[in-house]
């Protein structure tokens, strides 16, 4: 998985708004992939072990940026998704798995 473009409200530690990637479909931090994600400088591309990624993307209640679009990869499709139905101060998981796109 990649993301095409990103702003996300910056901070050091991505401590208000960002997106988190695991590997697998738990959440937890032996599964997290990388560090949390925000500013406008996307990750490498990420790629995952267990054929299936979860991302979850969480904001606060203040300082909105546009946000994100990524695109998950498998070997049969592409599917793009991104945050753009998202309000402020919520927090939304997508799950991608190799069998399911
Ligand atoms: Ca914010």
């Amino acid at each position: 998985m990649g993301f095409t473009y990103l702003d996300i409200e910056p901070d050091d530690y991505c401590s208000y708004d960002y997106v988190a990637i695991y590997d697998g479909d738990v959440e937890d931090d032996r599964h997290l992939v990388g560090n949390r994600v925000c500013g406008t400088v996307p990750p490498d591309p990420i790629s995952s072990a267990s054929g299936s990624l979860l991302v979850r993307f969480v904001t606060d209640g203040s300082v909105r940026h546009p946000g994100f679009r990524a695109y998950f990869l498998s070997k049969e499709c592409m599917s793009y998704f991104s945050n753009t139905f998202l309000t402020l101060h919520k927090s939304l998981v997508f799950l991608f798995n190799k069998d399911l796109v």
